[in-house]
C-alpha cells in the first residue's frame, strides 16, 4: 500500500472547486429559477438577470475601441477561409470580428465571467461550458445600411461539424438594446421545430444572403411544423443578456438611433461538443474556422476543447 486512494483521487482531481468556478451569493441569485430554464427549453431563448455591471461594460466598450484601432494581444497563425474581420477601410457598414476572445486579452477578461457560463450551464443542462467563438458586431446609426439587417437563421446552420445540439449564443450588448436600435429578435418556440430539407448551404454566412430567401424558409419551416412565426424583439436592459439555443430562428433590423448598436455574440458548448464529420447537401465536406485554427485530437480531428481558442469557463453545478 502506498498511496491512500482519497490521496490519489485528490491529486488528479482536486476535492475543492477552483476558485474560479465559484459564484458568490448575489452571483447565484441572478442564476436562472427550474421554470425559467423550461422556458428556454420551450422557447429557444432566455433573458437573463443583470450579468454585467457597469465598469465591467464600459471596460469591455473601451477595449473593443482599441481593438478597432488595430491593437492585438495577439493573432491566428493561420488566417481561416470565412473569417469575419472588419476593418477601417471596410467603412460604415455592420462591423463582425470574430476570435475577439483570443485576439483581445482584455475584452476575453469580460467575456470568460463565470457567472455567464454558469447561466448557460443550467439552460443546456451542462457540467461544463466553453467558449466556441466571440463575435464583436457594431451596427452603425445609419438606418438604411442593408448590412445591419440580419436575416433569420439559426446557428447550428454554421456549426455543422459540431456534434452537440445543446450549443448556445449569448448575445451581450453594451447598453440598453431595443426595437430602435435593431435589437436581436427571436422566432419563439422555432428551437422545437424539425427542418425541411432545402437544401441549405451552412457556409454561407447569412451576411450574403437574400434576405427575402430567408424570410420565405423561415415560413416555410414554420409551416412544416404547423406553427405561425411569432417574432419577440427582445428588450434587453444594460448588464442583461439574452441567450439562445442552437436552433432558434432569430434576426434583427436597421439601427434607427443616432448611437451605434454594440455587442458581443458570445458562442457557447456545453463540454461534450467535439468535431464530426459532415457534409453539406451538395456532398462535400462541411467545415468550421477553427479547423485550422485549433491543435489536434489524439485521432486526428480538430479539438474543439483547444484551451487557447475555447476555454472553459464555467465547470460544476452552479
Ligand atoms: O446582431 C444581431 O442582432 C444578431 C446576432 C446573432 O446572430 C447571434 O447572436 O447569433
Ligand atoms: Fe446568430
Amino acid at each position: 500500500m502506498t498511496t491512500a486512494p482519497e490521496f490519489a483521487v485528490s491529486r488528479s482531481e482536486p476535492a475543492l472547486p477552483r476558485a474560479e468556478f465559484v459564484l458568490t451569493p448575489a452571483e447565484r441569485a441572478l442564476l436562472p429559477t427550474p421554470e425559467e430554464v423550461a422556458g428556454y427549453r420551450g422557447r429557444g431563448w432566455y433573458l437573463s438577470r443583470r450579468l454585467f455591471t457597469d465598469e465591467e461594460l464600459d471596460t469591455l466598450e473601451a477595449a473593443t475601441e482599441r481593438y478597432y484601432e488595430g491593437h492585438r494581444d495577439r493573432t491566428l497563425a493561420v488566417r481561416p477561409p470565412n473569417l469575419a474581420s472588419w476593418e477601417p477601410s471596410h467603412g460604415p457598414v455592420q462591423r463582425h470580428n470574430d476570435y475577439v476572445h483570443y485576439e483581445s486579452e482584455a475584452i476575453a477578461a469580460i467575456l470568460r465571467k463565470p457567472l455567464v457560463g454558469a447561466v448557460a450551464a443550467l439552460l443546456a443542462g451542462a457540467q461544463e461550458i466553453r467558449i466556441f467563438q466571440s463575435t464583436l458586431i457594431l451596427k452603425p446609426p445609419v438606418p438604411e445600411e442593408p448590412s445591419n439587417q440580419v436575416p433569420w437563421h439559426f446557428d447550428k446552420h454554421y456549426w455543422h461539424t459540431s456534434s452537440s445540439d445543446d450549443m448556445l449564443t449569448a448575445f451581450i450588448p453594451f447598453h440598453d438594446c431595443g426595437v430602435a436600435n435593431g435589437t436581436i429578435t427571436m422566432v419563439d418556440g422555432s428551437n422545437r421545430w424539425r427542418e425541411l430539407p432545402s437544401g441549405e448551404d451552412a457556409t454561407r454566412h447569412f451576411a450574403r444572403r437574400d434576405r427575402s430567401e430567408l424570410e420565405s424558409i423561415l415560413a416555410a419551416n414554420a409551416h412544416h411544423n404547423g406553427e405561425q412565426v411569432r417574432k419577440v424583439p427582445v428588450v434587453i436592459p444594460r448588464g442583461h443578456v439574452s441567450f439562445h439555443h442552437c436552433r432558434t430562428y432569430h434576426g434583427s433590423g436597421a439601427n434607427l438611433a443616432d448611437t451605434p448598436r454594440r455587442a458581443v455574440s458570445l458562442h457557447l458548448q456545453d463540454g461534450a461538443n467535439q468535431y464530426r464529420h459532415a457534409t453539406r447537401p451538395d456532398g462535400t465536406p462541411a467545415s468550421y474556422n477553427h479547423d485550422v485554427v485549433v491543435r489536434r485530437t489524439a485521432d486526428g480531428r480538430p479539438d474543439y476543447a483547444d484551451p487557447r481558442i475555447c476555454p472553459v469557463i464555467w465547470r460544476g453545478t452552479p
